[in-house]
Parts: structure tokens; C-alpha cells; sequence
């Protein structure tokens, strides 16, 4: 079923809702807000696994590490970027929606998508080191060396204390006025949040400190027609590797991970 395509299973109909009111102001921006805009270059094509419903996105040291969602298939992988051999794994446990995932320091922190429960692993064994709670959905994290970012579908960005992992902070994410509904897998790109805009080939930067969107990325065609899948399968996953300045995107079961480059279009 076509309408199948989108969803979210058990997503509430607030963020259904606040995802259309979102298209309305995306729609406004084309317009001409004064916002920036970019499109993307392709620079190179990498293997991908097709099975892999991606939900969180991370390089770190030549390598990508990845999260995966849908209960009884969801894992945290270590992953070839050149290949797309998943090099180490661990499995959740069968009751657990992977979501988003961060490095920070020497630890994995891994979210679930309604549990809310978090993981934390060992970066290098994948060991479990404890659990910790939060009270929203769990969709994307990131960090900003300082805290950890984690977004819940809505326009809000929380922060996290990356020691106790209680939530220190909130902001909500503005394009002009307008709260930006589905923020989803996120990065921190040289001192701005990167959000993909669920379900959407958007990405938005937003300015850490205020919650303002400096501008949008448009995604659109970026998985040619033929790699599509049948399943769900749209953008979801943004990474970033700060020594080469390579950007990284992929979505939920693509068989192809893209470099790209950003190109300004205003
Ligand atoms: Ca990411």
C-alpha cells in the first residue's frame, strides 16, 4: 500500500499533524523567505545493506556506525564504508525499536524509538554498560562535545547531560515563526545541528544556540527511482567525518550510501 510508504508504526497524530503544518511552511520557504537553501553534488556511491532500516548515522575514524530499527531486527553495527560489511554487531533485544545513535568519547549511546530507553555501549566491544530513561520517544542524537541533542519527532531538541543523562535543556527548532514538526536522525556539523525532516527529503541546519533554521537542504532524488524499495523506505541518516569533511546520507533499507557535497542555491 502506497500510504504504507511513510509511515511510522504507532506514530502519534500530533506529529502526523505537526508534519503537515511542517509542509505548509517548507512550502513558504520555496517562496522565498530569505533563508539559504542547498542542493546536493553526488561525490561518491558506496555499498549499503538493503536490509538495514536505518536510523542512526555516525563516522568516526574511517568507519561508520550504525543503527538500526523494527522490533526483532534492531542493532547497533560497526559498518565498512567501502563495502558496506558490517564488521562488528550487536542485537537488541526482540521488544526494542533502535533509533538514533552518538559517539561521545569512548561510549555508544543508542535510543529506542517508544520505549523510552537508552543504551549505552563500550565503542570498541559493543558491551552493554547500563540503561538510562528518558520521558519522550526516542528519533535521533547527537552531541555537541559538551552535551548530548536528541530530538523526538516534534520540534523539539532536548539536551542531555552525557554523564547522568538527564535532560538539562530544551529548545524548539523555528523556520522564521513556524516550529519545524519531525525532526529526526540528527549530526552536529561544524557548530550547527543537521536534522532530516521525517518523512521528507529535507535536511534543515539549525543554529544550536537559538533553535533558529539557518537554512534547508533539499534531498530530493537523491536515491534514483530503481534502488527504491517497495518497504518503507525514506531518508533517515546523516553522517559526518570532521577530519576529511566528507558528508554522509543514506535512508531506511537503500542498498547506497552517497558523499555528497553541498551546493548553494541561495
Ligand atoms: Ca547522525
Amino acid at each position: 500500500m502506497a500510504a504504507n510508504r511513510f509511515l511510522k508504526i504507532g506514530i502519534p497524530a500530533v506529529v502526523i499533524l505537526g508534519v503537515v503544518v511542517s509542509g505548509f511552511a517548507w512550502r513558504h520557504f520555496k517562496t522565498g523567505n530569505g533563508l539559504k537553501a542547498w542542493t546536493y553534488k553526488i561525490v561518491n556511491t558506496f555499498p549499503h545493506d538493503r536490509s538495514a532500516f536505518t536510523q542512526g548515522l555516525v563516522f568516526e575514524n574511517g568507519v561508520l556506525y550504525e543503527g538500526t530499527g523494527i522490533e526483532g531486527h534492531s542493532e547497533l553495527r560497526k559498518v565498512e564504508l567501502e563495502t558496506g560489511n558490517v564488521l562488528q554487531r550487536v542485537k537488541l533485544p526482540d521488544q526494542y525499536f533502535g533509533e538514533g545513535i552518538t559517539i561521545f568519547k569512548d561510549r555508544i549511546i543508542q535510543l529506542t524509538y517508544q520505549s523510552k530507553v537508552g543504551f549505552v555501549y563500550d565503542k570498541d566491544s559493543f558491551e552493554l554498560l547500563r540503561e538510562f530513561t528518558y520521558p519522550t520517544e526516542g528519533w535521533g542524537i547527537t552531541h555537541n562535545g559538551a552535551q548530548l541533542i536528541m530530538s523526538d519527532g516534534t520540534p523539539m531538541l532536548y539536551f542531555l547531560d552525557p554523564e547522568t543523562l538527564k535532560q538539562i535543556n530544551r529548545m524548539m527548532v523555528l523556520d522564521q515563526d513556524r516550529p519545524v514538526w519531525g525532526l529526526n536522525e540528527l549530526e552536529y556539523v561544524n557548530g550547527e545541528i543537521y536534522a532530516n525532516v521525517w518523512p521528507t527529503n529535507r535536511v534543515v541546519r539549525i543554529a544550536p544556540e537559538s533553535g533558529k533554521v539557518i537554512g534547508w537542504i533539499d534531498m530530493e532524488g537523491i536515491l534514483p527511482p530503481e534502488d527504491r524499495s517497495e518497504e518503507i523506505d525514506v531518508f533517515n541518516g546523516i553522517a559526518y567525518d570532521p577530519d576529511n569533511h566528507r558528508l554522509f546520507m543514506t535512508g531506511k533499507y537503500w542498498p547506497k550510501l552517497f558523499e555528497i557535497k553541498l551546493i548553494p542555491t541561495k
